[in-house]
Formats: C-alpha cells, structure tokens, sequence
C-alpha cells in the first residue's frame, strides 16, 4: 500500500501550472474557474478511446429507454452490464474487434458483440435509432432522480408535459405535482431532495485537493481518540482521480468517544450523523466525511468493504459463495463462525486470492489474475529514487536548484531532473541557448559540491504546430534529459497532433513525452490524438511517456498507462512542479502507476542516478546506431 502519510501537502491552493496562469491572465471568464475549483462540477474525461465512451453511451441509453418502457429487467440489466464494461476497457475497443476478441469482454455475447460491430461500423444501432423514437428525448433525464422510477416519469410527462430536470424542479417548487396519481404529500419534497442529491453526486473533487486534507482529519482523529487501526478507505485510498467523499475507518475499543472526536473536529461545519459507531461530517466547502468505527477482529473485513470498488467487492463475495463463505464488513464467516476479518490479507486469503493492493480493485482483471498467481507486484512510493520533471527559476518555477535538492532530499529522493521550459514559450520564462548553458554550469557546480542529492539538466521542449522542436538537435543532444510537450495550439485536428507528437517521439535525444494527452481533469479534454500510433511509435523507438503527477492532470491516467504498458513502454513520473511543495504531487503520480498495474522496473524513477544515467543513453544510442 502506499504510504500517503509519508508526505505533507501545503499551499497545493497556490499552484498552477503556467498554463494555467496564462489562461487566467487572459480573461475573467477563465479567473472565475478558479473560482469555481472549490466546487469542482466534476465532468469526468472520457479515458478511454473515444469509441469506447460512443459505443457505451448507446448502450446506457438503451437500457434507459427500455426501463421507460417497463421492458423486461434482465434486458436492461444486460446492455447497463455491458455499457459499464465497454467503459472500464483498458483498450480501444475498435481493436479488441479486429482481433475479433469482443465476446471476451465480460458480458458481451454474440448478440452484443453484432450491436458493438454495428455501432463501428455506421456510427449507431438500427435499434437504438427505433427506440429513441418511443420516448422523448428529455425523459431519460427524469429517470435518474433518485426516487422517481420509469411510471413516475412516464405519468409525469404525459399529464404535465415534463421532459426535462430543470422543469420537473420548477414545478416541484411551485407545489404543482400535488394531486398527481401517486405523489403524495411528502413526494415532492423527495424529488427535489433526489435533484439535490443528484447534483451532488455528480460532483467529483480532484484527489490531489482532498488528500491534504484527509490526512489532517486522520492526524487529528490519532490524536484526539483512542484508535488501534485508522485509514482512509473508499476511492481516496484507491487513489481514484477524482472523489465524491471522503470514508474513513477506525477500529476502537470506544467506538462513542471516537465519533464524539469525529464530529467535533474543526472541519465540521455541519454534522449529518451522529450514532454510536457512525459519524458523518461536511466540511464549510461542502465536502462529506464519514466515518466508521469497527471492533478490531472486523478491521480488515470492513476495510476491505469500504474500500470497494463495490464492483470489485462483489467479485469477492461471488468467490466466497462458491466456497460457502459468507464476507460482509464485519467477517468472512462459514455459517455461524466467523472465519477471517482482523487484517485484509485473512479475508483475501479465504477466497484463495493473494493480497490485492487498493489501487488495483476495480474489477479490471486483478481477480482472474489473483486467482492465477499473475498478479503484478505494483511500484511502491518507497521505490521511487527520482522526479522527473521539475521546473526552476531559470524558467517559471519559483525555487532555486538549491531549494529542489533540498526538498528532494527531505522526500528521500536521490536526483531530480529540472527541465525548464523551451525558448519560444517566452510567457513562461523560455530559456535560450545562452540561459540554457548558464544553467549546465551551474548545474555542474551544484553536483560537484552534493554529495547525495544529484540534479540532471533538462528542458520541456515545446513541440511546435508543425511538429518541429523548440532546440535544434544539437542543443537537445547536450541535455541530461529532454522531454517534449505540447504547449500551443491545442484545438489542431487528430492528425496533426498525432504527427506531432510523433515527431517528437521519432527524435533519438527526445527521452519522454511529457502529460502526453494535455487533458487537464474538469477543465479541458486531451486533444485529439491517435494514440495507438503514438504508443507503437513510443514502443518502437524506446520513448518514455509521462505520468504527469500534478493533481490536475495525472496525464496518462490509469487506463492509458496501462495500455500502453502492454504495448512495452516504459514510464516517467515527474510532479511538473512550478512551486516546491508541489513535488509532493509525485505521491498522485504513484497513485495513477499502480492503478495502471506498472512495476518498479516499468517506471524509470526507480532507477540510482547512475542506473538513470545509463538508461538515458539508450534511445539514442540505438536510434543512431552508436
Ligand atoms: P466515490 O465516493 O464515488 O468517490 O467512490 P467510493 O468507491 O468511495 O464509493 P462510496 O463512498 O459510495 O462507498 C465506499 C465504499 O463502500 C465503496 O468503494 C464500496 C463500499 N460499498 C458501498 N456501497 C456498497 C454496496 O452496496 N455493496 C458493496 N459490496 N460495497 C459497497
Ligand atoms: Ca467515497
């Protein structure tokens, strides 16, 4: 597991990364997003291919429409089955189709399989087309408030005309749903309370805002109560990009006393529960945090459940079915005796499966691969030697080379490579080829006279519209590490950003592409990219990629980087920070290899500063032939 404890993060609220900055220079609009950050609306990227996310979204409808229409359950709980499965794809799904693997995918049959083809092939579904002409468009909206089921929906269209949320909220302000068959008095108050709870569901923080702040509640609880066990759980702990709340899990002797501590801590502007060993807080900002307290001999087994995934916990309790065992949070038990349910290990041991790291429980796969010994050992923030992208203030960073090694080393880092940004992105501080030799010497000072912390010369080169490097090759060639990115002109069609990147990839002294899709989470999608090309062009020449570790990108995300592990490529992790404390991002970083299954030996930043050194020689030295 990793060691989130391990590192303390401050001012995270100050950082941004110099596009960001840029951005919010140039207009208001774009100043009142920082704004809106606390709030965060939470559109959550597509991660995967695009087709992926077109092809799911028919089937998701589909399953809607046919619950309007009252059709058979087991219908929609197939096309919901296998909307969700399409999505969690690690890979395009266009090419699990030309490998004619598509009935592979958990829960698609023939049947779907043909849909799947369909939708390929012509952009949509026959039958989807003929379904969508059964009901209004605005009416699958309704169906997903809590609380009105497809009769409800359908009788509130056809008496009131309602197709839409935004209506059905007026109307139910106004008090006008009274009187309709079946509402009652308390109905209309539900629905606004399920709009509301919607809304609020739908609204996901970046993890990377939320985890300061877990850990202060967690180091506060440690204190302020008698705990045995305490941690995070949910999708904080499975380092998920995004969260909707916060669960923590204590185990104590006196559940009451650590509930009272709970809800009076000074993050909880209101308590919404308050029981004898449940306590559920919101901070001022409006974020929930529950907490549960457990006896000991239940810590494991409820660690394991609340940490879900709840697709992955019910994998694991389909697997003690089959062995008798019943698993819920407080044991694994054969009839009446409980069996296993003080540490996690117990509890995966009781299914045969060996210890899943919560990073990997999403249901992609790490079952099967637990069940047959294939399981991954997953890189550990312990492992990690290095940071591989750190801007100074030789560009737009604002600590000096002393200042990075410093910090490196209160992280137990070895060596930091400082890759300032490239000439031409003179808003951000661009340095030339003068600047970038004044850098080398100092550089060189600085490793001549520290002894433990060694920093590597580098540069973010900026890739230019026409595919063309910011340094000319003998610049580059003179760089401890070169890493390349896009910068400009993010709205360029998908072939010329792929050729783009491509460029860059096919240049011997480009080590890493650096946040290789540019998608910033909530605020902007990647831009278009063939990334099958990229990955194989990536794969053939040695090229790194980046996990870029900053919480607003973690750019390749999970699905990505395990993608293109498969293909052969090897990984960077760099914080991209601009302010010291920012380095402490790498943790996210971490996060994003682990939920992508890379090991230590897939991710460069395990490597000794001299390990490093002569892994950096390699592309070039085989792309030139030396
Ligand atoms: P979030 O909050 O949307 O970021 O994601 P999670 O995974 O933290 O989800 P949450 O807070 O609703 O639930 C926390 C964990 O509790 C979840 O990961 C698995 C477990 N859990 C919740 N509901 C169920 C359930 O109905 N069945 C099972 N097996 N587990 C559940
Ligand atoms: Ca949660």
């Amino acid at each position: 597991m990793l060691v989130p404890c391990r590192w303390r993060l401050r001012n995270w609220h100050f950082c941004e990364d110099f596009s960001r900055i840029i951005l919010a220079a140039k207009t208001a609009r774009i100043a009142r997003h920082f704004l809106l950050w606390a709030g965060f609306s939470g559109m959550i990227l597509k991660v995967v291919g695009v087709k992926n996310g077109e092809v799911s979204a028919v089937f998701r409808q589909m399953a809607e429409i046919l619950e309007i229409l009252g059709e058979d359950a087991y219908r929609i709980r197939a096309y919901q089955r296998a909307a969700q499965n399409i999505e969690n794809l690690p890979e395009d799904i266009a090419a699990i189709r030309e490998r004619g693997e598509l009935t592979k995918i958990p829960a698609i049959g023939k049947e779907i399989a043909r849909k799947i083809e369909e939708i390929l092939d012509t952009g949509t579904l026959q039958k989807y087309e003929e379904l969508k002409q059964k009901v209004p468009p605005g009416l699958v909206e309704l169906l997903q408030v809590p609380g009105v089921g497809p009769k409800t929906a359908r009788m509130l269209y056809e008496k009131l005309s309602i197709e839409n949320l935004a209506t059905l909220e007026r109307l139910a302000r106004e008090g006008r749903l009274k009187g309709l068959p079946g509402i009652k008095a308390k109905t209309e108050e539900n629905i606004l309370r399920g709009i509301s709870l919607m809304r609020s569901v739908q609204e996901r923080r970046p993890l990377g805002l939320v985890l300061p702040l877990v850990r202060r509640v967690t180091a506060l609880l440690q204190e302020r109560a008698t705990v045995s066990r305490l941690s995070p759980a949910g999708s904080i702990r499975r380092y998920r990009e995004t969260v909707r709340d916060v669960d923590i899990l204590a185990a104590s002797k006196e559940p009451e006393k650590v509930v009272d501590a709970f809800v009076s801590l000074p993050f909880a502007a209101e308590v919404i529960a308050h029981g004898p060993t449940k306590g559920s807080v919101r901070t001022p900002d409006g974020l929930q945090i529950d907490l549960r307290v457990v006896p000991e001999e239940s810590y494991g087994a409820a660690l394991c459940y609340f940490t879900g995934s709840k697709a992955h916990n019910i994998r694991v309790r389909e697997l003690g079915v089959r062995l008798g065992l019943k698993i819920n949070e407080y044991g694994v038990f054969r009839g009446e005796e409980r069996i296993a349910g003080t540490t996690e290990e117990e509890v995966f041991a009781a299914v045969g499966l060996p210890y899943i790291p919560p990073e990997m429980r999403e249901d992609r796969g790490e079952i099967e691969a637990g069940l047959d010994g294939r399981l991954p050992q997953v890189v550990a923030l312990t492992e990690i030697k290095g940071d591989f992208h750190v801007h100074s203030k030789y560009s737009d960073g604002a600590a000096s080379l002393g200042e990075i090694a410093e910090k490196a080393k209160r992280l137990g880092l070895e060596w930091v490579a400082v890759c300032d940004h490239s000439q031409s992105l003179k808003v951000a501080g661009g340095l030339d080829a003068a600047a970038l030799s004044e850098k080398r010497a100092a550089i060189e000072a600085f490793n001549a006279r520290s002894p433990d912390v060694k920093l590597l010369c580098g540069t973010e080169v900026d890739i230019g519209v026409d595919g063309r490097l910011d340094y000319p090759d003998e610049v580059l060639a003179s760089l401890d590490v070169v890493v390349a990115a896009i910068h400009t002109a993010f709205r360029q069609g998908k072939e010329v950003q792929t050729r783009r990147l491509l460029s860059a990839i096919n240049n011997p002294y480009v080590h890493a592409i650096a946040h290789p899709t540019g998608r910033l989470i909530g605020e902007r999608e990647g831009y278009a990219l063939d990334l099958e090309r990229v990955f194989e062009a990536a794969a053939r020449t040695g090229t790194f990629l980046e996990i870029n570790a900053y919480y607003k990108r973690l750019d390749l995300n999970d699905l990505y980087a395990r993608a293109a592990a498969e293909k052969g490529i090897g990984f960077v992790i760099g914080s991209d920070a601009h302010l010291l404390d920012q380095m402490e991002f790498l943790d996210l970083g971490v996060g994003v290899a682990r939920r992508g299954w890379l090991t230590g030996q897939q991710v460069i930043n395990t490597l000794s500063y001299k390990e490093l050194l002569k892994a950096l020689r390699q592309k070039r030295d085989l792309m030139l032939h030396i």
